[in-house]
């Protein structure tokens, strides 16, 4: 059999071969037999030295015309393999949609943090910024700055754990003013601040104390500050919280930083005042103190006191949210108990 019919009866075999072929492996199978260097193509190139000079470049040419001829037969087969394979995947595995999901659990804020930050956003709106200080302060800023000195009584105001002489765990954010007014400047303007914070106290937990919670400080000090500005701020914080309708009242108190001082209380949300549980029968809730703030506050942090003035309040979150949501024991807060923190979806 010369070269040339042996080469067209490889195509005819083996094109047969690759049609009748349904599995991808033996198709490949097929490839390596053929084409490979021990495969009958290669042998007939082999045999070409035997041929006459003239007639060898018609038959190379011949045997790379069936070679690429076979090649794109392989070629074509493996795809359609292939996609008959996957149509046939596709169809067995259906996905049924009408399957329940898994459920994913969201989380969401913890109700003080939803508190603080509404709050916060509040003062954001009406020009404060937001300051914030450290946890473990000097006595100095927690105590001296803030006009109580060493063995003054009104250290037992606040029960406070101390690190050392020097160093405690602040048992207010009121430390933030002090070391905000020594940097302001107030050739650029009004200091108008917020703190916001963790603060500790040697109280016993009980429903409505625990050794650690949060305050939110506030601080305003220009010009020509007065106590209806004082007024006017908390009020509007106030309705903000606890609706549109409520009222505030302001009672004198004491403390060491502000002169005068005030508690400041909040007509009832529940009763509209007319008295009820949460507010005692008494038409009134008290929120927070605040008042004007002490010269000395200014002195000591080299504020002119004779120029400057202005007004501070601290509130107590843990006690708004206790109030607002109508939560009888500030221990709930700080459980961890999923089932009650969950209830407070955040809104919007
Ligand atoms: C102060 O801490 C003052 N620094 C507030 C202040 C700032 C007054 C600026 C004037 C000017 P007082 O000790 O009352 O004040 O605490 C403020 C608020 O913290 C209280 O109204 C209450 O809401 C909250 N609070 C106090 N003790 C506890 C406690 N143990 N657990 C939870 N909340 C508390």
């Amino acid at each position: 059999m010369d070269l040339k019919t042996r080469l067209e009866q490889l195509r005819r075999e083996n094109q047969k071969r690759i049609k009748d072929t349904n599995d991808l492996d033996a198709l490949n199978q097929i490839r390596v037999n053929l084409l490979g260097k021990k495969g009958p193509i290669t042998e007939v190139l082999r045999g070409m030295k035997d041929l006459k000079p003239e007639e060898r470049p018609k038959v190379g040419a011949y045997a790379n015309e069936i070679k690429a001829d076979l090649q794109e037969n392989l070629q074509n087969r493996k795809d359609a393999l292939e996609q008959a394979a996957l149509t046939a995947k596709l169809a067995t595995e259906t996905i049924d949609v009408t399957l329940p999901g898994d459920q994913v659990v969201q989380g969401t804020p913890h109700i003080i943090d939803q508190i603080m930050d509404d709050i916060e956003e509040f003062f954001i709106g009406q020009g404060y910024q937001v300051v914030d200080g450290p946890e473990v302060e000097e006595d100095h800023y927690n105590f001296e700055m803030m006009n109580i000195p060493k063995d003054h009584p009104a250290r037992d105001m606040q029960d406070t754990f101390y690190i050392d002489d020097q160093l405690l765990m602040r048992s207010q954010t009121s430390p933030v003013q002090a070391r905000t007014l020594e940097v302001h400047d107030f050739s650029k303007g009004p200091l108008k601040m917020i703190s916001p914070g963790r603060v500790y106290r040697r109280d016993t937990d009980d429903a409505t104390h625990s050794h650690q919670f949060n305050q939110i400080e506030g601080l305003v000090i220009d010009k020509h500050i007065t106590m209806a500005d004082l007024k006017g701020t908390l009020l509007a914080l106030a309705q903000h919280v606890f609706g549109k309708d409520r009222q505030i009242r302001l009672r004198p108190s004491y403390f060491p930083f502000t002169e005068p001082s005030v508690e400041v209380d909040v007509s009832c949300f529940r009763c509209n005042g007319k008295g009820c549980a949460i507010c005692k029968y008494s038409g009134w809730i008290e929120v927070l103190g605040a008042g004007m703030v002490h010269p000395n506050v200014l002195t000591n942090a080299g504020v002119d006191a004779d120029v400057y003035g202005g007004f501070a309040f601290g509130l107590g979150p843990d006690r708004f949210a206790m109030l607002k949501y109508g939560i009888d024991d500030i221990r709930s807060f700080y459980q961890g108990d999923v089932r009650f923190l969950s209830q407070f979806k955040e809104e919007g």
